[in-house]
């Protein structure tokens, strides 16, 4: 017989689909309408769950589950995964480690160039027609901010950071960062975030959201200071956003560049008019490229822990 799993949030990838259902049981809690009932007529079966790392489940859920053997994160994040609950009823608690590491760092240097060259307004720019009829061209769009060799901050010195790291320096960034503690990489560390923020013009935020708490607060932005811009592709909640509005309305900072919000799918509407934000819904590590990888990650996680072995990617 299969194994039967909970599917949580959708998989894109036709082919990572068809795999799963051709290896297992799948009930897709995400479609069903009545999900409180849909879980008490399957709950018995279920032997894995398959989610997003925004998503992850809740205890209450996994408490639901009495033979749950295995989570597999369909993402790097396992914040909105209750670890030591899954810890305390061996359930084990799969990632797709290092699969994303690059389109993230990708789209991180996407932002802070679109942020402060301004590309997204530019494109408005030329869509309403404004070029052709503007009486002086451009006059209406500010001078953009330059890029190569601005002082770049970056917040978690992981995987992502490294990688943003390597492609900030091959603007001529000079590089500092903060972590828990100094690590063996060629950039600058700074033990406090308000003292990063103060040395640099590009706080990029790369840190893992386990603690749950926001670490950029209006302190912090108001560090960074009115020519500084922010640039989030870790997890919304890492930020305060109300404080990060005030700032930007208060011209305490220069500008930000989001794919993450701390209430996704919501974005602060306040933001949508803003012409010195960038906004993105939660993509940056969505290319078909990493995303394939992932499923294939996930498929061989659910795979492994079935067959008692240790799974790639088990987060301890
Ligand atoms: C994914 C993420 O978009 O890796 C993560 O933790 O949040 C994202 O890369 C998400 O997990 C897709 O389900």
């Amino acid at each position: 017989m299969k194994p039967h799993i909970l599917q949580l949030s959708p998989i894109l990838i036709p082919h990572i689909r068809e795999r799963l259902e051709s290896l297992f049981t799948v009930h897709r809690y995400f479609e069903q309408a009545d999900k409180e009932a849909y879980v008490s007529e399957q709950a018995a079966h279920i032997r894995g769950v398959v989610t997003g790392g925004h998503t992850g489940i809740s205890q209450d859920l996994m408490a639901r589950l009495p033979k749950l053997e295995v989570v597999a994160v369909n993402g790097v994040g396992t914040d909105a995964v209750d670890l030591a609950y899954a810890r305390d009823r061996g359930i084990q608690v799969t990632a797709t480690i290092g699969a994303l590491t690059e389109d993230v760092a990708d789209l991180a240097m996407g932002l802070l160039i679109s942020v402060c060259r301004g590309i997204c307004s530019g494109d408005r720019f030329v869509r309403a027609g404004l070029w052709a009829t503007s009486p002086t061209p451009l006059a209406p769009l500010p001078l953009a901010r330059q890029v190569s060799g601005m002082r770049v901050g970056i917040v978690g010195m992981g995987r992502v950071g490294r990688a943003v790291a390597q492609r900030a320096a091959a603007f001529g960034c000079p590089i500092h960062y903060t972590d828990l503690q100094a690590l063996e990489v060629p950039y600058t560390f700074e033990a406090d975030l308000l003292q990063l923020a103060r040395d640099c013009d590009a706080l990029i935020l790369a840190a893992a959201a386990d603690k749950g708490e926001a670490l950029v607060t209006r302190e912090v932005l108001q560090a960074l200071g009115p020519e500084g811009y922010l640039i989030n592709i870790a997890r919304g909640k890492l930020v305060d956003e109300p404080a990060l509005l005030a700032a930007l309305q208060a011209g305490e900072i220069a500008g930000a560049a989001l794919d993450v919000f701390a209430d996704e799918p919501r974005a602060p509407e306040a933001l949508f008019e803003r012409e010195d934000v960038v906004l993105q819904p939660h993509r940056a590590s969505a290319t078909l490229q990493t995303r394939t990888r992932m499923g294939e990650m996930v498929v061989a996680s659910l795979v492994d822990v079935f067959a008692g072995k240790t799974p790639q990617g088990l987060v301890r």
